[in-house]
């Protein structure tokens, strides 16, 4: 940590720096002098639990480090708390050293520790460290790091240095494999890295290459394609398109079936922490090949089917995804399907500002523009295109998607912004009919009235349900708080451990069970009882009822 070439880098950055990294190794006054200069040139910094004494390697330790680094930066000098990124050091288990057996479980209590108690600071690591008593032997290697990510992410790792190519999914960890790691890693048995290091060995001589299971390759060809997505292989991935392209009646039948089947499963395990980052861009980068394999197959169908009078386009659809959002997947896959149905279709790709598309809107004459945006910003991004088309007088349709757009967004936050058409769409399907009676001068304003009527129902719903709520002031609230009556003994249960019945009445369950979930997955929002008896959703919700006691009954 030379500071003059840290310096001279912080002088260069156009963006905000984080350096790596300073600790209270040479006391606290060098501590305080680098921190006030990083500051200066408003860099994040990473700190590692690291003091005059040494490297922390137990839970109390990194707690101390951390603790006196972090009063020292935010109680002291002022330095943002936010831009502050503890390194707890992630040290190497499984060494055959019983001292060393609790490293991952230090480092992620610590983690946790450090979120819960010292606000706004993040936890950062170096991931392939974990596993160095494994060097050589990728397979366990690939399974330790996912394993051990899995775990601090959910204690509260926000970053991570990692080799991208060397991490496992950890939902495809082989689970004989992933027993043994997370018995490690976890410090669940005293014999754990013996068993591990046993298991490495029959597996070790092979090399990551021959270990490859290639089962997979004879299952069905949707099978093969969603784990070519989820693991991000592209070796394979011609001949299975191209497999299942001779399968499936049309080539779109291939994107919009099981390559998007497949996306989906990276979705999920993405969402649920078992899929990382870096894993899933290569799935996304599976995806866009898959798609563009398929491109000149869609391209000759057009050009073969005599019914479709190529000259005439069904309309011009501009299509963007928006400002400071990069997904462009969904965006791409509505563009393909909707030039198959003869649109003509302006892709300005992704990241663009509202300006840009609406100048690109009137330059091209656009009949429909199309917005899509998967993050949580791009929600209020489309609120303010909306507002942008109505500053500029548009009247032409504004169609959204994407997979945190909804049919409430639309309703209630971007159709009242903007006079003309705004309205959301599910899928790249449906974007077809949806374009289609747009454009067709006989449906279109049925259609539009419906939608209008449709959205000002979902927005009386919406306010509906907000107005539901009447808030306490915090001082009625505190005076409702929880009084404990200390006088009471809890009784002793009569038995415990499980008990199981064999032959029991169910109608004797019925009035324990919590309705409120059955009417959300049936989209009729609030809380039973109160939901059977409200203004908006409560016939249906009696009938829905009803309809589910007599199913029970049965
Ligand atoms: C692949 C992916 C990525 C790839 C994107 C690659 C690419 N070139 O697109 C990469 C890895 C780059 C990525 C990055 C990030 N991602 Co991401 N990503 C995904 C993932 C797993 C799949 C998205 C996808 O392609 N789905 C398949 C396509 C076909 O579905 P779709 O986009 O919904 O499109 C369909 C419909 O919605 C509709 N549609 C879509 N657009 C449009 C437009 C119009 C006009 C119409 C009519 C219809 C329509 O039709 C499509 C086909 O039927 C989702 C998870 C998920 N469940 O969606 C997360 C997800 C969207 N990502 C997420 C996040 C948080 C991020 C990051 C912030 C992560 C990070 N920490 O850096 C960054 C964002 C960076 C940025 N500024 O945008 C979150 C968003 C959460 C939120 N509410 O904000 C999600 C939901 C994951 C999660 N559960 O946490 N991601």
């Amino acid at each position: 940590s030379k500071w003059t070439v840290i310096e001279a880098g912080l002088k260069c950055l156009q963006g905000k720096g984080i350096v790596n990294s300073i600790s209270l190794k040479e006391g606290e006054d060098k501590f305080r002098e680098s921190a006030r200069k990083i500051m200066t040139y408003g860099a994040a910094v990473v700190v590692m639990a690291f003091d005059e004494q040494g490297q922390a390697d137990s839970f109390e330790r990194r707690k101390e480090i951390c603790k006196r680094s972090y009063d020292i930066l935010v109680n002291e000098i002022d330095f943002p708390a936010q831009d502050i990124i503890f390194d707890p050091n992630i040290l190497t288990v499984a060494t055959g050293l019983e001292e060393h057996n609790n490293y991952a479980v230090d480092f992620i209590n610590a983690t946790r520790w450090i979120k819960e108690n010292l606000p706004h600071a993040k936890v950062s690591g170096g991931v392939s460290n974990i596993s160095f008593s494994f060097r050589g032997n990728n397979t366990v290697r690939e399974a330790m790091h996912s394993a051990f990510l899995y775990h601090a992410i959910k204690a509260g790792l926000d970053m991570g240095i990692v080799n991208a190519g060397m991490l496992e999914v950890y939902q495809e960890i082989p689970p004989e494999l992933l027993v043994l790691v997370e018995d490690v890693l976890l410090n669940r048995r005293d014999d754990a890295t013996e068993r591990l290091v046993e298991f490495a060995d029959t597996i070790k001589s092979k090399g990551k290459e021959i270990v490859r299971n290639e089962e997979w390759r004879k299952e069905s060809v949707e099978s093969r394609l969603s784990h070519a997505l989820v693991k991000g292989i592209i070796e394979y991935l011609d001949a299975d398109v191209e497999e299942a392209r001779q399968q499936y009646p049309r080539p779109i039948h291939v994107i919009e079936g099981p390559l998007m089947d497949g996306m989906n499963i990276v979705g999920d395990l993405f969402g649920a922490g078992k899929m990382f980052l870096p894993q899933v861009v290569k799935s996304a980068r599976v995806m866009k090949k898959a798609v563009a394999y398929l491109l000149p197959f869609i391209e000759q169908e057009k050009l073969d089917n005599p019914d479709q009078d190529q000259n005439s386009s069904a309309g011009r659809v501009l299509m963007a995804t928006v400002k400071g959002d990069v997904h462009d997947i969904g965006k791409n896959i509505v563009g393909v399907v909707l030039a198959c149905n003869n649109f003509e279709i302006i892709d300005m790709g992704v990241m663009v500002p509202a300006q840009d598309i609406i100048k690109k809107a009137k330059e091209v004459k656009a009949d429909i523009i199309g917005l899509s945006g998967l993050i949580t910003p791009s929600l209020d991004e489309m609120v303010h295109f909306a507002k942008e088309m109505e500053r500029e007088g548009f009247t032409i349709p504004l169609i959204i998607g994407g997979a945190t757009t909804s049919r409430i967004h639309a309703a209630v936050k971007v159709a009242p912004n903007y006079s003309g058409p705004a309205i959301h769409v599910l899928d790249a399907s449906r974007s077809v009919t949806v374009c289609s009676t747009l454009m067709n001068k006989d449906t279109r304003d049925d259609y539009i009235s419906g939608i209008r009527a449709e959205y000002d129902k979902a927005r009386e719903a919406h306010l509906n349900k907000r107005s539901d709520k009447r808030f306490k002031t915090i001082q009625e609230a505190r005076e409702q708080n929880f009084k404990i009556d200390t006088s009471l003994v809890a009784p002793a249960p009569k038995f415990t451990g499980t008990r199981v019945f064999e032959n029991y009445p169910l109608e004797e369950l019925v009035p324990y069970i919590d309705w409120t979930p059955f009417f959300q997955t049936w989209e009729l929002r609030g809380s039973y009882p109160r939901i059977l008896e409200d203004k908006v959703v409560g016939d249906e919700a009696r009938k829905l009822f009803e309809d589910a006691k007599a199913l029970l009954k049965r």
